[in-house]
């Protein structure tokens, strides 16, 4: 089933304000068609409001955040919520990223309270360490991490599964396409068996980890691979002139 693909950039914290200038303007008039790719970029908050004034009037690109507020607006130092991210006009956000789970304490119950936001749609990240592949736990691992967050899902157009195997993120050590293809099938067939075929058939799962311009064809050639979710390559010109086309 050909499903519309998605091709994010996580910026990270990374970049100056200049910065975000420079390469938005080289983004911008990337000509994708809104209707048949989905390309959004992942900027740190506090360059939003100046990425939102680089892309004004360019429907092809959206922005989200990278992390939000598991909870609602209040008394929450430090924290933004989906409603404020939302009311600032983005679309997406990152949830479970393997960063904000290994560096920041984010559990499976953290990434779900963070999946129920609303009037976002959220790119949900899963993957396993090189050990729990050594050890042949890789599916048993995606499976615990999507179960984790199944139950609060009510509205499945506003997800997309990003499939990062942690020891490809940032590493230059890509998935091969037999395990990118062999996991997100996995992965597929999880949502299948809890949630039904019209639903598995339709969810967006995309691969991160070290994609960039020279391997994401390969990849994006495969069933299961509806798109990527890219760090590193995301910071150069090349993001929209050779990746977003390929998806
Ligand atoms: C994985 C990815 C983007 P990179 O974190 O989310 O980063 O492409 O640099 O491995």
């Amino acid at each position: 089933m050909k499903r519309k693909p998605f091709v994010g950039g996580n910026w990270k914290c990374n970049g100056k304000l200049s910065g975000v200038k420079e390469l938005l303007a080289a983004f911008k008039g990337i000509g994708a068609d809104p209707k048949s790719v989905d390309v959004a970029i992942f900027a740190p908050t506090l360059h939003i409001p100046a990425a939102q004034d680089c892309l004004a009037g360019d429907a092809a690109i959206q922005l989200g955040v990278q992390n939000m507020s598991k909870t609602g607006e209040g008394a929450f130092t430090g924290e933004v919520s989906a409603g404020q991210v939302a009311d600032c006009g983005l679309k997406y956000v990152l949830v479970g990223h393997s960063e904000r789970r290994s560096l920041y304490g984010e559990t499976d119950e953290d990434c779900a309270a963070k999946t129920k936001a609303d009037g976002l749609t959220v790119v949900f990240c899963i993957g396993e360490s090189l050990a729990e592949r050594q050890s042949g736990k890789t599916t048993d691992v995606c499976e615990k991490q999507m179960k984790a967050v199944i139950p609060v899902i009510s509205d499945w157009s506003k997800i997309v599964i990003a499939y990062e195997p942690v020891w490809a993120i940032g590493t230059g050590v890509v998935a091969t396409p037999l395990q990118a293809q062999d996991t997100q099938y996995q992965v597929r067939r999880c949502i299948r068996d809890e949630c039904g075929a019209e639903i598995a058939d339709s969810v967006r799962i995309i691969y991160g980890g070290s994609a960039n311009e020279k391997n994401c064809k390969a990849l994006g050639e495969l069933p299961d691979v509806d798109g990527f979710l890219v760090g590193g390559a995301s910071l150069k010109p090349t993001f929209t002139e050779r990746i977003a086309p390929i998806a």
